[in-house]
């Protein structure tokens, strides 16, 4: 029909009837009908969607047939007829063609809507139509977390761990719900977050420590899926732990023999309560408690000097060592001295008498005090005795010695002696003595002259 519509023009201009006014009505009444003359083509325009129901975020896949070699063109419109997309091509050799359009993954979404498309071919001048639904999903289920990272109560030993989230859907995920929270901050913003996955580096370090994440997801029909989880950041420990302090001191002298030894300590990490050990003399010490700050344990001494060995470890291994000196000494000094014993007495009013004193471990000698007769003296001081130099009246004096050894423990000791003067009596009878004594040897020198 088409070469017959060709041939009569033909036959127009060949019978010089082209320029009548008839032959032009005839013309152009022609050209008029021949977009209704398509059952002539060889290949009849044919389009089709490959389903009649769409769901948001699928794909529509157009396909069909016209003339070889030809422009087709397909237009989508919406329920209410207006053009939603549109896409041009070329028809294969054997005039097959096909085309795809995306259906956003939310709807509406601009003028896609639900509802029923129509589907438009155009080509070579002819037309085609077909329909397709474009329904709402059906979805009940949450989306699925398959995957996060760092694992749930894991250990990192860097401080900006990537932090990952793998999900799916049984439809479809709607990415832009995607939350992320790290210890209370919204980090969604800083993530990188597509429909499987979202991941977070953190922009400024993590502190050493329990970490808490929450994350939410939800797919197209609003089903939310959501976790929480924890996780422990914390860095290779090469400090040792530090003793802070120990009770007795190092260098200190206690007067009792019950005592309780104590220490604190700490570590940058932890100190394992189970590497604590103590030792006096290189006796280990059975202690009350231990923690991972403190220890106590309570010990029956004898006097002496000790030696103190403490010596723990962090949970990383990492030792620390401390070695102290302290004396215990209960027993107080030793004064002694014949005057002590005696009840002397001192036939001249200069009087002079010395006192030992001795410790079992060491004298505090800056704490020698001596009274006598109440009033405080100063005697001469060494390091085991003291004397005592003065002028005293006749009669009986009262004398306090008392003496600290370092470690206050108090020794006092009173005593009293006298001071009794030859009486007259007796000058008498050594006068008389030695008068006769002269008398004599005058007699003596007399008689041999
Ligand atoms: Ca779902
Ligand atoms: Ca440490
Ligand atoms: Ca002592």
């Amino acid at each position: 029909m088409r070469k017959a519509f060709i041939n009569s023009i033909y036959s127009l201009i060949a019978a010089k009837k082209l320029f009548s006014r008839k032959s032009y009505l005839l013309l152009i009444a022609l050209i008029m009908f021949v977009p209704f003359i398509n059952a002539s083509y060889t290949s009849p325009l044919t389009v089709a969607a490959d389903k009649q129901t769409y769901y948001p975020g699928e794909v529509i896949y157009i396909s069909g047939t016209t003339e070889p070699n030809s422009d087709i063109t397909i237009q989508l419109y919406n329920p209410g007829g207006t053009m939603v997309d549109i896409h041009y091509k070329v028809s294969s050799a054997n005039g097959y063609y096909s085309m795809s359009f995306n259906i956003p993954v939310k709807i509406p979404y601009g003028s896609w809507t639900y509802g029923t498309y129509t589907v438009r071919a155009y080509s070579v001048g002819q037309i085609k139509n077909t329909t397709f639904t474009l329904a709402s999903i059906t979805d009940t289920t949450p989306p699925t977390i398959t995957s996060i990272s760092p694992a749930e109560g894991s250990t990192v030993s860097i401080l900006n761990p990537i932090i990952s989230v793998l999900y799916s859907d049984d439809v479809a995920i709607d990415f832009s719900t995607v939350k992320v929270v790290l210890d209370g901050t919204d980090v969604t913003p800083a993530a990188t977050i597509t429909s499987t996955r979202a991941d977070y580096i953190p922009v400024t370090d993590l502190r050493e420590g329990l970490h808490t994440v929450y994350f939410e997801v939800k797919d197209l029909s609003g089903n939310k899926a959501s976790k929480t989880w924890n996780f422990t950041v914390s860095l290779p420990d090469f400090l040792p732990p530090v003793i802070s302090s120990v009770y007795p001191p190092g260098g200190s002298t206690l007067n009792v023999r019950t005592i309780t030894i104590n220490a604190t300590y700490s570590d940058n990490k932890a100190v394992d309560p189970y590497s604590v050990t103590l030792k006096l003399n290189d006796s280990a010490v059975n202690m009350s408690s231990i923690t991972p700050t403190s220890l106590t344990a309570s010990v029956n001494l004898t006097d002496g000097v000790y030696l103190a060995t403490l010596s723990l470890m962090d949970t990383s291994g990492n030792r620390a060592t401390m070695n102290w000196t302290f004396t215990i000494d209960a027993t107080p000094p030793t004064i002694s001295g014949n005057i002590l014993n005696n009840n002397t007495i001192f036939q001249s009013k200069e009087v002079n008498f010395t006192i030992s004193i001795s410790d079992n471990i060491a004298l505090d000698m800056s704490s020698l005090l001596m009274t006598v007769d109440g009033t405080p003296v100063v005697p001469s001081i060494n390091a085991t005795s003291v004397t005592y130099s003065g002028t005293l009246s006749e009669g009986s004096h009262a004398v306090v010695v008392s003496v600290m050894d370092m470690a206050g423990n108090l020794a006092s000791k009173a005593f009293t002696f006298s001071v009794a003067l030859p009486s007259d009596y007796t000058i008498y009878i050594i006068v008389a003595v030695i008068v006769a004594v002269i008398t004599v040897a005058i007699i003596f020198i007399l008689k041999k002259v």
